[in-house]
């Protein structure tokens, strides 16, 4: 393990390299611990470059074996290599030379999972950002680009499928009992687009005609057995490849797309050229395994990973700072794409909740950070939501200033003007400047500037004058190294309404630019004057969460319900209903904390039942009208001082009150919302499971009993529904012979699916309060709790801590030390995935008091721990501190 060396990267010292690297011929001879790499680079020096600079490689646990210059051994006094680099000097000041490196690594001993590595014996590799480092000394750095030959040697029966990036140019028997096989990838690409693949799986295969006529190789590799289901994935790829062509006009470049599922891997998937590999759980599925949510993940992230193709790979990024440029644009492809697929409103709402659910907090915590961060200590801690999701919501913003079809011009120039380059936000952000003739320096603050803006707006209709003018300010709040921050270009599509719910259209607006619904806030404090208003007007901002701002807006429950019934964008009625949601289980945490009755507002109630009846509404919608915020976005709502035991006891009050008021109305839906004939995964049918899985979670409120539930758990047929029956048993009534039977059974049914056992561990760590810890204690003994698999140690620790406030925030402060131990484990071996865990801690400093206090010493444990990773050390010390 790499243990922390200190150094801090700042994109201010980034200057390109010395050396120019022209090719990269790799042979590999596989060996389960001793492998054996050697890497031919062709370089020369850059013009302009020292003449007398040395060309250091990076390395990361690395043992030199053999180091050639133009096919001779290099004299020993012109380098000097150590695990982390290897330093040449005396190297020509003119022309090309050629370098042989040979290092002999031990994939089955690599327990982070990055690099070359082991799992279900199969070889794989995983190299961004910082893995290829572990394979061979490199200029390990993404504006290092260049085409790949790779050579694969291997025992021939162990492993059939010998794969890497590009296209296959042959391959032959090779001596006893073992064969080769060679690939070339033409498209010039930077190593942490590296990938291998060697072992023995099954594979499904297809093909693709692209819009130009070239047909297309597809081929998706699984464990043996498990080919049946693959199925849905590869017709989520063909789906994405025909999508980007016709929304973005990007065509596959090569004569073979692959993707590979393995079951250890520590994240979703990675994007290698030609050669996806991905975590298996985001490939399998069938009706029996995979729940609706599962397909909609899968469909996802076989676009993501696709679509990096052009956005990621053949335009890549300078420099680690840069991540928003392909994960940013990428995500905002991903969600168009599924947007298109199914329903955009329901969509948008979806991942509005995931962004305030992961990306506010961090915005609002100690980890806070632009998204395009300006230093780093550990790259692999900036994977995170606000690179990610907050990246893609910047792009949607330009699009939304822009217009649709000036935003697409700014894609295609950008896709034009930058082929084949390692590129810069400001280089993406330009060409929509050049495409519109608009300057983005103001909206570029987006990209610099970390924290949720807080919009706050108030109105004042003037019926004499027929005006109604709308005041805002904006603030951004502080974050870690950020206290001075710059009015922000705040893009708010705004609509208003009349009291019968039709639409009012101002004659005029003036005061801010007000062009298709989108009022453009750029200064601190500015007040847009709607003309020609002929009734006071019900106002509706932020719809389709145009800005990722937190809004306050001071409306009557009665607006608020009357946005929920007549909105025409179905996003801002989701919002209206949460909005008349919010008061009253804010209220509800206080009064459930102060030991006072909890009462639930009577309007709101009233509108929510009304969502939910409502059938000209597709059930979908309906299901999230009826998904009340959660606990953590009662926490964050509320800001400070938070006591998740009281946040828990006043949801819970309120969900009583409105399944009794509705109770009526969720029976019907149970009878009504059903799926018949043979399970789809469509969205359409995933709407309908949602709504009636919905309303079997209010029932088992107003019935207080788990009947209903065990029933619904023998009758399903598909896992959507069998996880939500044993979901309610488990959560509502833990303690009953019903949800014991149902969690054995289960298991039973289970225990030799991997991906289904990670749901029955999540399922129980996810038990409402301070018992939990408890169960959880004796899962990590069960024989199926697999240290070594991070999809499982995620399934079991990182659910407890990021989704059982109450559990995992018992007052006792247990569930914050057993937190502290199980990282400091994890680290030893994983220390991505440790630190990734750990950012579950990011929001104590807005706990109360006492739970605050075991938190910090918690932390302060693992701080004072000798010999922490990077990954570890960084998220730890940055989470003390901010
Ligand atoms: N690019 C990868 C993520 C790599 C994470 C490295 N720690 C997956 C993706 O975003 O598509
Ligand atoms: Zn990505």
């Amino acid at each position: 393990m790499r243990t922390d060396t200190g150094q801090v990267i700042n994109l201010a010292d980034y200057r390109p390299t010395d050396f120019v690297l022209e090719r990269v011929d790799l042979t590999f001879e596989l060996d389960p611990t001793e492998t054996k790499v050697e890497s031919r680079l062709i370089f020369h020096r850059r013009e302009g470059a020292d003449t007398k600079a040395p060309l250091i490689l990076d390395g990361d646990e690395l043992a030199l074996s053999g180091l050639l210059f133009d096919q001779s051994d290099m004299p020993a006094n012109q380098y000097t290599a150590t695990p982390e680099s290897l330093t040449i000097r005396d190297l020509p000041e003119t022309g090309p030379f050629e370098l042989t490196i040979t290092t002999i690594i031990n994939p089955e001993a690599n327990t982070q999972l990055m690099g070359l590595y082991r799992t279900g014996g199969i070889y794989c590799t995983q190299c961004e950002a910082e893995g290829f480092r572990r394979i061979t000394y490199f200029l390990d750095r993404p504006d290092v680009l260049a085409p790949y030959t790779v050579n694969i040697i291997a025992d021939k029966a162990a492993n059939p499928l010998l794969l890497s990036n590009g296209n296959f140019l042959g391959g032959a028997g090779y001596g006893e009992g073992k064969h080769f096989a060679a690939w070339f990838d033409p498209h010039p690409k930077p190593s942490y687009l590296f990938a291998l693949v060697a072992g023995d799986l099954g594979v499904i295969e297809d093909s693709f005609t692209t819009m130009s006529g070239r047909d297309v190789a597809l081929k998706i590799y699984v464990e043996h057995g498990k080919e049946p289901r693959a199925g849905y994935a590869m017709d989520a790829l063909k789906r994405s490849m025909a999508w980007d062509e016709e929304t973005f006009g990007r065509e596959y470049d090569l004569d073979i797309f692959m993707v590979v599922a393995v079951s250890d891997f520590n994240m979703g998937a990675m994007e290698n050229k030609g050669l996806n590999v991905f975590n298996d759980k985001y490939v399998l599925a069938d009706p029996e395994t995979a729940t609706d949510a599962d397909y909609a993940n899968i469909e996802a992230i076989i676009a993501h990973e696709y679509f990096h193709n052009w956005t990621g790979n053949r335009i890549t990024c300078r420099d680690w700072f840069q991540l928003c440029l392909k994960e940013g644009l990428t995500v905002y492809r991903d969600h168009e794409f599924s947007a298109d697929q199914r329903s955009r409103p329901v969509k948008r709402i979806a991942e509005v909740r995931h962004l305030k659910s992961e990306q506010f907090p961090e915005d609002g915590g100690p980890l806070a950070h632009p998204v395009r961060p300006t230093t780093y200590r550990e790259i692999n801690n900036f994977y995170t939501t606000t690179v990610y999701e907050k990246g893609s919501e910047v792009t949607r913003m330009i699009a939304t200033l822009l217009g649709k079809e000036t935003f697409k011009k700014g894609m295609d120039l950008y896709f034009d003007r930058h082929d084949g380059q390692a590129v810069t936000i400001e280089d993406f952000v330009r060409c929509f400047e050049d495409a519109s003739g608009r300057d983005l320096a103001q909206f570029s603050l987006w990209y610099h500037q970390a924290g949720t803006p807080l919009v706050t707006a108030s109105g004042t209709y003037d019926a004499a004058g027929k005006t109604f003018s709308l005041a805002l300010e904006q603030m951004i709040p502080s974050t870690p190294g950020q206290s001075d921050k710059k009015a922000m270009h705040i893009p708010l599509s705004v609509a208003l309404f009349a009291e019968d719910g039709s639409a009012l259209q101002p004659v005029s607006v003036t005061g801010a630019e007000y062009t298709g619904n989108v009022l453009h806030l750029t200064q601190r404090t500015q007040t847009a004057v709607f003309d020609g208003i002929a009734s006071r007007p019900v106002v509706s901002i932020n719809r389709s969460f145009s800005a990722p701002v937190n809004l306050h807006f001071d409306q009557t429950p009665a607006d608020l319900a009357l946005l929920a019934r007549h909105e025409t964008d179905h996003f801002a009625r989701w919002q209206a209903l949460t909005d008349l949601a919010l008061p009253t289980l804010l209220g509800a945490a206080r009064d459930a904390g102060a030991g006072k009755t909890v009462v639930a507002e009577r309007t709101f109630i009233d509108a929510l039942l009304a969502a939910a009846s409502d059938e000209t509404l597709e059930p979908a919608f309906r299901a999230q009208a009826l998904a009340l915020p959660s606990e953590a976005d009662i926490a964050r709502e509320l800001g400070s001082n938070n006591d998740p035991d009281a946040i828990h006891a006043g949801r819970q009050a309120v969900m009583q009150q409105v399944a009794a008021a509705g109770k009526e109305i969720f029976a019907a839906l149970l009878e009504t919302m059903t799926t018949p004939g043979a399970f789809s995964p469509d969205a359409k049918s995933a709407g309908r499971r949602a709504l009636r899985n919905a309303a079997l979670g209010y029932l088992s409120h107003a019935e207080n009993a788990p009947v209903r539930a065990k029933t619904a758990f023998d009758a399903a047929n598909n896992m959507t529904d069998l996880m939500q029956a044993l979901t309610v048993l488990a959560h509502r009534f833990p303690d009953s012979n019903e949800a014991t039977e149902a969690l054995a059974t289960f298991l039973a049914r289970y225990s030799e699916n991997p991906l289904v056992v990670d749901k029955w561990f999540s399922v129980q760590a996810t038990i409402p309060g301070a018992a939990t810890l408890d169960r959880v204690l004796a899962l990590l003994d069960n024989p199926l709790f697999k240290r070594t698999n991070p999809n499982r140690v995620r399934a079991l620790v990182g659910t407890f801590a990021f989704a059982n406030p109450t559990g995992f925030g018992r007052a006792d402060g247990e569930g914050y030390r057993f937190l502290a131990r199980e990282i400091l484990d994890i680290d030893g071996r994983n220390p991505q995935l440790a630190a990734r865990i750990l950012t579950s801690m990011r929001s104590w400093r807005s706990l109360e008091p006492i739970r605050a206090e075991h938190a910090r010493k918690a932390l302060a444990e693992i701080e004072r721990t000798a010999g922490l990773s990077t990954d570890v050390r960084d998220i730890v010390e940055r989470t003390l501190k901010g």
